[in-house]
């Protein structure tokens, strides 16, 4: 059996509104692994009408992003995939992530669910250190059932030219 290792920065994290995608199938395994930041910077935002976080592929740019690292085997994968709808929404690739309690340790290469390609306007946006629904922002999460099924959160995103 083959094991990934995913940080998760937004709804998937322990007490957040995707969490239970971990254990959605039947028979998958996931395990938390620890407490996670992102070795290079990324912008972080919470975005469109359905106050959505996206981790901006931007490296370089605002803060080392703080999150939580998983196991997972191929089926919880899957169905993390089809959360994020990768690669046609987020898009998974692997990054360096720290251990924050293990400062002293090396960064290992973990997969992230990032927004390849957005709108550079998005970047004077509140650009976050870490994500939670609950917090003061305010920016209350919609799942996916609550939203309109004729608009597409890219449309607030992506640059033109790289809408279909
Ligand atoms: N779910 C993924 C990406 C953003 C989101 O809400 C995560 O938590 O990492």
């Amino acid at each position: 059996m083959t094991f990934y290792k995913v940080f998760v920065y937004g709804t998937l994290k322990k007490g957040e509104p995707n969490h239970g995608w971990f254990s959605k199938s039947t028979g998958g395994h996931h395990k938390f692994l620890y407490n996670g930041r992102t070795k290079e910077k990324f912008p972080l935002i919470i975005g469109t009408r359905y106050n959505i976080p996206f981790l901006l592929h931007s490296p370089g740019q605002s803060h080392n992003v703080k999150g939580e690292v998983y196991e997972v085997d191929d089926k919880v994968l899957a169905d993390l995939d089809v959360l994020e709808d990768h690669p046609n929404f987020y898009v998974r690739g692997l990054y360096e992530v720290e251990d924050v309690d293990q400062p002293d340790q090396k960064s290992e290469s973990v997969w992230i669910y990032t927004i390849r390609t957005f709108k550079k306007e998005l970047l004077s946006q509140t650009l976050f250190e870490s994500y939670s629904n609950f917090d003061s922002h305010g920016l209350k999460y919609h799942e996916r059932y609550l939203r309109d099924p004729t608009y597409d959160p890219k449309t607030d995103l992506y640059p033109e030219s790289d809408l279909q």
